[in-house]
């Protein structure tokens, strides 16, 4: 129900030096007063105060109470954070206390599916807040950062203003042709103020897509023929013996995750078994897994045994991996090379890199190639911070209706023009929620955790 009072953790079960737990709703102060000795709740000034069980009147902590007075909250209701001291136990007890006597547990989202209907944010600054939390590198938390603080939805607005503007004069010229100014200046006016939004939103749409491979962690698969040295390869990157390696042939049979810290991102490092017509079922289920693994991630790093004439193997590997954004690494480097270096160029990749696992040579330049594949150092510079899917599928599609707009106006239809210019707006208005169905809604705050 709309009007209740909801309580939930805000911050993620465990120890630490604080847990919050968020109270939103009419009944927030009160329910404080309740299970505390707090006298006098007043906005935004914290106090300090005891936690304590309103029947048994045992202490339950000593919390640091701070309230927002409605509209002044981030739902718009009279909201209250208390602030405990870090154990999961406590935080329980203290739920459960906010439960009995009167809150009910926060649905995922609930707190800021308030905040977007009581007007504080707007859906696309809304699904921001959860990519924020959700963000795997440094650069998506940057792009959601900016979509929150409503740099997208000001930017959408003024192209909504626009849009509306030339609609208006469109329908004025239509039904009073002769008041307007000559027709043509009109028409190719509208039509080029049409075209540059257009290219607007699409720009928007491109930089999302760009940028979104940097939204979840990033995973790399260490991958070729059998023995080309991956596994070594994957403890010189962690810098300590995590896998077995073996100068057989098929030593690694699962696929084995680690995590790399790259400072501004955390990356996964997958090591499969070598690709090769598998020579037992337990090894084909493990190729199998690998290839799973392999279409999942971000980016290859194909190992080749370097010491090695390259062969079928080799060549089958490079091929299957052409379309992926893969680094090629000339591994065994400590040994005499085989490899015709001038045919590695030539293929499609992101970086060629020579390594020797035994002595470390290169292993740092791989590392520097992986890490500099997460963390680009030109991000595309957007109007619009897009965060999510949803947004782009409707400004494609409002970015299509101009472009038909555009096409009528051309053609001399401008009552058509004039309709796709008011299509291309409610599409607008459905990325920031100005439109919104209780279904869309749903949908989009069920994505979220418990507590925001
Ligand atoms: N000289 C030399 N030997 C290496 C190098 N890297 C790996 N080796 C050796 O090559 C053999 C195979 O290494 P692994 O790391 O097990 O190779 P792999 O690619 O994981 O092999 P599979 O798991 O069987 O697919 C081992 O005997 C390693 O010691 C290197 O850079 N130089
Ligand atoms: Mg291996």
């Amino acid at each position: 129900m709309k009007g209740d009072t909801i309580a939930a953790p805000a911050t993620p079960p465990g120890r630490g030096a604080v847990s919050v737990i968020k109270i939103s709703g009419a009944e927030s102060f009160s329910l404080v007063h309740k299970i505390s000795d707090v006298k006098h709740l007043e906005h935004r000034r914290a106090i300090l105060c005891r936690i304590i069980h309103p029947e048994t009147k045992d202490v339950v902590d000593q919390a640091l109470v701070l309230p927002f007075k409605a509209p002044h909250s981030q739902t718009g209701e009279d909201l209250v954070e208390i602030h405990l001291h870090g154990n999961p136990f406590l935080v329980n007890m203290v739920l459960r206390l906010l439960f009995e006597h009167g809150a009910r547990p926060a649905m995922p989202g609930e707190f800021t599916r308030r905040a977007f209907e009581n007007g504080k944010i707007d859906l696309l600054q809304a699904e921001s807040v959860a990519e924020i939390v959700a963000a795997g590198s440094e650069v998506w938390l940057r792009h959601s950062a900016r979509a929150l603080v409503g740099e997208g939805s000001e930017i959408l607005k003024e192209i909504r203003e626009k849009l509306l503007q030339a609609a208006v004069r469109l329908e004025t010229y239509i039904e009073f042709p002769e008041e307007e100014e000559p027709a043509a200046i009109t028409v190719s006016e509208i039509r080029s103020s049409i075209l540059s939004l257009k290219s607007l939103v699409e720009r928007a749409v491109q930089g999302y897509r760009l940028l979104s491979r940097y939204r979840s962690e990033g995973k790399v698969v260490l991958t070729g023929p059998p023995n080309a040295g991956k596994s070594s390869l994957l403890n010189a990157l962690v810098g300590f013996e995590r896998v077995v390696t073996s100068p057989e042939a098929g030593t690694t049979r699962d696929y084995v995750e680690v995590l790399l810290d790259a400072g501004g991102a955390m990356i996964t490092a997958v090591d499969t078994p070598g690709l090769r017509e598998p020579e037992t079922p337990v090894e084909m289920r493990g190729i199998d897994l690998a290839r799973r693994v392999l279409n999942e991630s971000h980016l290859l790093v194909l190992v080749l045994d370097a010491s090695k004439e390259p062969g079928e193997e080799e060549k089958r590997v490079l091929d299957e991996t052409e379309t992926r954004d893969r680094i090629i690494v000339l591994n065994k480097c400590d040994l005499p090379l085989r490899w015709d270096e001038k045919e590695l160029e030539n293929r499609k990749r992101y970086k060629l890199v020579r390594t020797s696992a035994i002595t470390g040579e290169g292993v740092g330049l791989l590392r520097k190639a992986i890490e500099e594949f997460f963390l680009p150092s030109d991000v595309p510079d957007v109007d619009v911070a897009f965060v999510r899917e949803r947004q782009c599928a409707l400004a494609e599609k409002a970015a299509e209706a101009l472009k038909k707009a555009a096409e009528h106006l051309n053609s001399g239809f401008a009552d058509l023009a004039a309709a796709e210019l008011r299509e291309a707006m409610r599409l607008l208005e459905e990325i920031t929620g100005e439109i919104s169905t209780e279904e869309v809604l749903n949908t989009i705050f069920a994505t979220f955790c418990i507590g925001k």
